[in-house]
């Protein structure tokens, strides 16, 4: 229980209101996660795996109409919707509550309701923050055993009258009366909403049970709320994996980046790099907190303790770190079950095997024409378990960050990797990218769409006023010690449509190149579009790569960022004045280098 006043009312008002059948204070032992795994066993909702071959892990399917973040039902509630800005749904705060208020009423009948006290950011450190989340989901309980801290400590650290971001979540399903069978997923497919109420920091989330809807430490609170306190208190919360990089002399380089959901993150996050001598460790895949330090350079630390990475095309090959960190402690959402009772998905194995139960529950054998796994299928697994996770991926005080990336998906005129001329340069590189759509959120799958700093869906208000943070930023007395910024796309393809850069591990030598412009120690070449790496400068001993594939790589299409000009700029006109005219000067001093080169050439 608690003696902090504030919380002690919200779980009262909210047992008044949801009427669960009893309330559990989740404590965050290793017996209470265990608990949580034989109540979904029990309901329905789990398999328990071998314990020999992976302890303390579960299958879990999920029902078929909640299985991904729903954007079209996730809103903004400001108290203006100017503040919301053209990228978010936007609700009336007052009107959406009195909706919820009756959705939420009796919703946990039959049900537990759990207290989750939960900590984003080792528990303690100056950069992290507390949250309380009530949710009736042993699903989400579980798994925010994993992705955060829980419990008793978190407590105490708040003490009785400390501040926490609020979360409430109901699958919304009420079970009628004490003989009514429960659904193994229970949901509510015609109610859904994800509601951030920026003002007071609150989460209200009715309806779903699955992944960022419900888990609501993570894109909820750690990336649409706290972008707003990161607003108003001076620092970035950022959608950004953060990476240590050493050389083989032993320099240590700390690297966050930004990339689209499911555009490869958490492989990067873990990669195995092939430049001899360097090593790559993880210190998050998903989310950066970064905040000044007294040294003036900017801190990150990763406020998550888990990943909760996309299953499928995860492999020994794409990703073995990940596929060691799964060993055990995990949960596997919407992936294949084998004959041993271990799991599969597509792309996990060269072969296929003979037959697997997928994840509608179905038989299934190679050619039956169905994914044996959700594409959207995850494992949730403790950051503690990967083998290459950095020894100071808690340090409370976070990681000195070197540079930053921004990426996306673009099959065509993005070269593999562009540095920036300066923050503001970086900023408008960031603003403008963009990538082709994949399925970690539900919608079409292969369209392109702008994505400012992979945040679109997870910037907690207007988008211009975040771009003006962004610059706000690096205009504060700290220029110099900022870390540099790049744009990065690994996913350039040739006219037949096949990729010209190998990717994975060999991202490493973009990522040298980059350390090395860092230092000092790299050549580039100016361009209208920022900096590229100058002929010779990047390390690809060893790599069996045609010198046209490279130009091609390299190539900055004129004609293509000539036409790419307008696109921006009408992407950018949505945001109005809220748009800091800095990031138009970038766009017309682009256009204006591009024009020049053209007549020149
Ligand atoms: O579909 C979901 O609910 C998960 S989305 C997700 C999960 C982990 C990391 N990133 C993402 C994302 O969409 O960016
Ligand atoms: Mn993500």
């Amino acid at each position: 229980m608690t003696k902090n006043k504030k919380l002690a009312e919200l779980v009262n008002s909210t047992a008044q209101l949801c009427r669960p059948d009893r309330v559990h204070w989740c404590d965050g032992s290793d017996e209470e996660y265990r608990l949580m795994l034989r109540l979904m066993v029990h309901g329905g909702t789990a398999i328990l795996m071998d314990g020999k071959l992976r302890p303390n892990s579960v299958f879990v399917r999920s029902d078929p109409a909640d299985v991904a973040r729903v954007e079209d039902q996730t809103y903004i509630c400001s108290e203006r919707q100017e503040d919301s800005g053209p990228t978010n749904n936007w609700v009336d705060p007052k009107e959406i509550k009195a909706v919820l208020t009756k959705l939420f009423t009796g919703s946990m009948r039959g049900r537990t309701m759990y207290v989750i006290p939960y900590s984003m950011g080792p528990t303690g450190s100056p950069i992290a923050k507390i949250g309380v989340e009530l949710t009736d989901s042993p699903y989400v309980v579980a798994n925010m055993h994993i992705m955060t801290r829980v419990g008793t400590e978190v407590l105490d650290t708040l003490g009785d009258n400390g501040d926490f971001v609020t979360g409430l979540h109901s699958v919304g399903a009420p079970l009628p009366d004490n003989s009514s069978p429960d659904a193994p997923w229970p949901c509510n497919a015609e109610n859904k909403y994800i509601c951030h109420f920026p003002e007071t920091r609150e989460i209200w989330s009715f309806g779903s049970g699955y992944g960022g809807n419900a888990l609501l430490g993570k894109k909820c609170h750690s990336l649409r709320i706290a972008s707003v306190q990161a607003r108003d208190e001076g620092w970035l919360a950022e959608h950004m994996l953060i990476l240590k990089f050493t050389s083989p002399e032993g320099r240590v380089s700390y690297i966050t980046g930004a990339f689209p959901s499911a555009c490869g993150k958490t492989n990067l996050a873990m990669m195995i790099p092939t430049v001899p001598g360097w090593k790559v460790e993880t210190i998050g895949d998903d989310i950066a907190w970064m905040k000044f330090g007294a040294d003036g350079r900017l801190y990150a630390i990763n406020p998550e303790a888990g990943f909760f990475g996309v299953a499928p095309g995860t492999s020994m090959k794409s990703n073995a770190n990940a596929m060691l960190t799964v060993s055990e402690n995990s949960i596997f959402t919407n992936c294949a079950i084998t004959p041993e009772n271990d799991v599969w998905w597509e792309g996990m194995t060269d072969e296929e095997p003979a037959e697997l139960i997928d994840w509608l529950r179905r038989p299934w054998h190679p050619g039956c024409g169905r994914n044996a796994a959700h594409p959207n299928a995850r494992f949730t697994t403790p950051v503690r378990q990967c083998p290459v996770a950095a020894p100071e991926w808690e340090d409370p005080n976070g990681v000195p960050i070197d540079a930053i990336l921004f990426g996306g998906r673009r099959a065509g005129i993005v070269p593999l990797v562009t540095e920036a001329f300066d923050w503001q340069h970086g900023t408008f590189l960031g603003a403008s990218a963009s990538s082709e759509t994949t399925s970690a959120a539900a919608g079409k799958v292969g369209e392109l769409r702008r994505d400012p700093m992979a945040m679109l869906p997870f910037c907690g208000y207007h988008m211009g006023d975040y771009l003006r943070h962004w610059l706000n930023i690096g205009s504060n007395g700290n220029e110099k010690k900022l870390p540099k910024i790049f744009y990065v796309n690994w996913f350039r393809r040739n006219s037949a449509g096949d990729f010209l850069w190998p990717g994975f591990g060999e991202n490493s030598r973009v990522l040298k190149w980059i350390v090395e412009r860092v230092a000092g120690d790299a050549e580039a070449v100016d361009t209208p579009i920022g900096r590229l790496p100058a002929p010779g400068s990047l390390d690809l001993g060893g790599l069996d790569i045609d010198p046209k594939v490279m130009d091609e790589l390299l190539h900055v299409d004129i004609e293509g960022w000539l036409e790419e000009v307008p696109l921006i700029a009408e992407y950018f006109d949505q945001f109005g004045d809220r748009l800091p005219e800095g990031l138009r000067h970038e766009l017309s001093a682009m256009e204006e280098r591009l024009r020049l080169l053209r007549t020149e050439a």
